[in-house]
């Protein structure tokens, strides 16, 4: 059983969506990555999520492009929380995937994170997952620790070396 299933419309979605899988072995949370989509593979796509319910998959993260209907079935067919990435398309700049994910009737809700916002989707799913497992919370609490010291230690470096000093410096 994986604790995530991941989903993604096509393999052009990867390279977006290897974020989430990043957070996944970060925190070493047991999931699977597959390329299944909600119009051109309607059956089979239907068939995974009813497997990974029955197997005890606890998040499903949903991601898609265009007229982006895959969290929305994910949703429909799996009872757990469901997390829709919005990939950016070509023409309507993601804003197309954005509004067919976030925008789900009452009933059948999609937790949506931003256009190509996968390491997000990544990271709710922990959150999720953390509420019933404390190993994950002091992992996850370990992570913001590390996360708010980075920011601090820049805030330090840009009193010290004022603005123009610290961007010549992270420009080399
Ligand atoms: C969606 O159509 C996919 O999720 C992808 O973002 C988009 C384009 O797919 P390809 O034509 O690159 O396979 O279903």
């Amino acid at each position: 059983m994986n604790k995530v299933s991941i989903l993604m419309g096509s393999d052009s979605d990867l390279p977006v969506m290897k974020e989430a899988c990043e957070v996944m072995d970060e925190f070493g949370v047991s999931y699977d990555v597959n390329v299944l989509s909600a119009h051109r593979t309607p059956k089979q796509t239907t068939q995974h999520l009813e497997a990974a319910a029955k197997s005890g998959t606890q998040v499903v993260i949903a991601a898609a492009g265009g007229a982006a209907h895959l969290a929305g079935v994910c949703a429909a067919h799996f009872n757990g929380p469901v997390i829709g990435v919005p990939i950016e398309s070509k023409s309507l700049k993601g804003m197309d995937s954005l509004l067919s994910t976030v925008q789900m009737p009452p009933g059948i809700p999609v937790a949506t994170v931003g256009i190509n916002a996968a390491k997000n989707a990544g990271l709710l799913a922990i959150k999720i997952l953390a509420t019933n497992d404390k190993a994950l919370r002091v992992k996850l609490n370990r992570y913001m620790e590390s996360q708010t010291k980075k920011v601090l230690e820049r805030n330090k470096q840009l009193k010290k070396l004022g603005y123009k000093k610290y961007l010549a410096q992270n420009e080399k």
